[in-house]
């Protein structure tokens, strides 16, 4: 929905003669999960302040974070209806919706972030943008996740043995859940705000994610035992409602595009700092970081890969990102 949310109105008074100018401003309502300060927060609010540059003033973004507008899959729903005009979500809860967000999202897929950001930055992530459109959604930026890792309650993870018959908390993704059963461990796919107390109950062993997420949603806190196997790099991506953007003249559509993609170069800066503090943050906390070889990993997802390169297209899509540099 586009807020009309303040009507700027400049009266000159003469005589008994009014003269009203208004100038209508549109808040561009924006969903995150995580809280504010999060690189993908500050991004957005960077791109808001950017659109409210290059529009002088007649458009804004505000961002809803801390879950404030719902879980991620919620979200994702009330941005097709037109209720959100804006949601940052990682891509693997759009993995049910838009097929061709399964392939970067597939276990070991980037050899590193540096390649997933040469892939998404390039033809292959235009393309992946474009999918969106099917599904009432309108695809602007990937930003950064780093790279995705187990952690648990119980103990330290060396080798895929390790793995066998945990119970881990993965995104509502049917990736995500083939990932961890070909690892012979156990998924439960669950909504990243109910993660910390199903791990302090004891629901779950544990869960996965980047250094960032492990730290701002506070899981380190029960989950003292985190293993480097960085078994996905996922990108995150920032949508608009297509409702929202056939609002748009098509001028502020290129504004809009635009200063999307220039956000991030300003996420990526965030980004890589963010890895750093958090990871330092919870090894003085008391986390035990454990190593592990991943070739074993590697191997287990030939099934996974087998099963969502399912057509011509998205076999073609997965060589195409495996041969850039
Ligand atoms: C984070 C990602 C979030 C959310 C979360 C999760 O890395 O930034 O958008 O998807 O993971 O695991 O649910």
């Amino acid at each position: 929905m586009l807020h009309i949310s303040k009507l700027t109105a400049a009266t000159f008074a003469f005589g008994a003669l009014l003269v009203g100018i208004a100038n209508a401003e549109t808040v561009l309502r924006s969903a995150d999960t995580h809280p504010d300060g999060y690189p993908t927060v500050e991004a957005v609010k960077y791109l808001g302040e950017l659109l409210k540059q290059r529009t002088n003033g007649r458009y804004s973004i505000e961002v809803y974070h801390s879950a404030q507008l719902g879980e991620e899959k919620d979200t994702i729903e009330q941005t097709q209806t037109g209720v959100i005009d804006l949601n940052r979500v990682s891509m693997g809860p759009f993995n049910g919706i838009v097929p061709e967000t399964q392939v970067p999202s597939l276990p070991y897929m980037f050899r590193s972030v540096d390649q997933m950001r040469h892939v998404m930055d390039g033809p292959i992530g235009d393309q992946i943008l474009k999918a969106f459109e099917a599904h009432d959604l309108v695809g602007l930026a990937f930003y950064d996740s780093g790279a995705r890792s187990f952690y648990n309650t119980k103990k330290d993870i060396t080798s895929i043995a390790d793995l066998k018959g945990m119970k881990f908390r993965v995104i509502q993704s049917d990736v995500f859940v083939d990932m961890v059963k070909a690892l012979g461990a156990n998924a439960t796919p669950m909504a990243y705000g109910e993660v910390y107390s199903a791990l302090e109950t004891g629901v779950i062993d544990g869960a996965e994610n980047n250094w960032p997420s492990f730290e701002s949603a506070k899981h380190y806190e029960v989950a003292k035992h985190y293993t480097t196997d960085e078994h996905q790099i996922v990108p995150e991506v920032l949508v608009m409602s297509k409702a929202s953007w056939d609002k748009l003249a098509p001028e502020d559509q290129a504004i809009v595009r635009q200063a999307a993609k220039d956000s991030v170069v300003k996420m990526r800066e965030l980004w890589d700092a963010q890895e750093k503090k958090s990871r330092d943050l919870v090894e003085k906390a008391g986390v035990k970081v454990s190593e592990i070889d991943k070739q074993p990993l590697i191997d287990a997802m030939k099934p996974v890969y087998d099963k969502y390169l399912s057509t011509p297209e998205l076999k073609d899509l997965a060589a195409r990102i495996q041969a850039t540099k």
